[in-house]
């Protein structure tokens, strides 16, 4: 990379080109634009599952106050944890199956560095835990309790997560209480985001309260690296939402990124992440999953099961909510 700043900056580039290998030369540049180097790249940038556009706007606010990717969607996922009326993420979230509301979230930076909270209770930012896991402790992962009293530690306040509509709906939900999961179930949901700051570094979040009314216990892929979110600095990024238990088992977000490595869009990525899906899954039809990606040029892609679902976009021409392509049309 550097020799080929040199060249580039020094002139001498055909120069070199004609005197040397050719085909050296046409290799390195084909990598250079496979990695969405070379190419005319759009940054900073951020997108964000569903329409959420208060918290691509504080991302994008990071951004250009030459803020970092990692503080970016930090910042911008943490809109959606305080809001009560996002009953998918953080406080106001849906409860289990036995009325506590549990978060599941991570954060990846360009370092490939991660951090993760699962089954997390009583504190409202799970990403901001999530990122003082990966900063303040040797591990990725922390769960439940354990989780907790890091936070504590950590100085987060504890709070009853559980709102009076949310706890209104799953008593009505119990007088039944079948499980099913609702496709759609609001046009905010989990929220996964993907940022590139102006030094063209890239980094990613992700967190839920998970699927309503989930047992005791139950974690999605949202907190997983690889599954919910995985950023690799010089290829791209990916998010899902959706029925978390199949985007573990395709190991999805991961998926996703290798797909780019190998030169595929980030749009043609997320088809095949979402194609693998259906193919081992008989009743696909009943699930819904959406993927969101992006690569190191800013170029930007999605796809999902069912209509409905679209992403929040914003760059410095402006912002933009994007229905995603369906492989199911209608
Ligand atoms: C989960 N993927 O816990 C999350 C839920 C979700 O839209 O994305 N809902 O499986």
């Amino acid at each position: 990379m550097e020799r080929r700043k040199f060249i580039k900056n020094s002139g001498l580039g055909s120069a070199a080109i004609l005197g040397g290998s050719l085909a050296a030369a046409c290799a390195e540049k084909d990598t250079a634009e496979k990695a969405g180097e070379n190419t005319e790249s759009i940054k900073p940038i951020v997108i964000a599952t569903w329409d959420v556009p208060n918290a691509t706007a504080s991302a994008f606010d990071v951004l250009t106050r030459e803020g970092n990717s990692l503080d970016a969607v930090e910042q911008g996922v943490m809109v959606e944890e305080a809001d009560v009326a996002n009953q998918s993420v953080g406080k106001g979230g849906r409860p289990d199956r036995d009325g506590n509301v549990t978060l599941d979230a991570c954060i990846m930076d360009k370092d490939s560095r991660c951090g993760a909270v699962v089954y997390l209770q009583n504190i409202v930012h799970a990403v901001s835990v999530a990122r003082k896991v990966m900063e303040e402790t040797p591990h990725v992962m922390l769960a439940g309790e354990g989780a907790r009293q890091f936070a504590v530690e950590m100085g987060f306040e504890e709070v009853d997560l559980l709102t009076e509509k949310s706890k209104q709906e799953w008593l009505e939900w119990k007088k039944t209480s079948q499980y099913e999961p609702v496709i759609n179930i609001e046009n905010h949901d989990t929220i996964g985001m993907l940022a590139i700051d102006s030094n063209g570094d890239i980094a990613g979040a992700c967190t839920t309260s998970g699927m309503a009314y989930k047992m005791a216990g139950r974690v999605g892929d949202s907190p997983i690296i690889g599954a919910g979110l995985f950023v690799d600095n010089e290829i791209g990024g990916a998010t899902a939402t959706g029925m978390g238990e199949e985007v573990v088992r395709t190991v999805g977000s991961f998926l996703i990124v290798e797909l780019m490595r190998q030169g595929k869009t980030p749009q043609q990525a997320c088809e095949e992440g979402v194609k693998r899906i259906i193919a081992k899954k008989e009743n696909y039809k009943d699930i819904q999953i959406g993927f969101i990606a992006i690569n190191k040029a800013g170029e930007t892609g999605a796809y999902c099961i069912h209509p409905g679902f679209s992403y929040r976009k914003y760059t410095g021409e402006g912002h933009e909510n994007i229905p995603a392509a369906s492989y199911i049309k209608s």
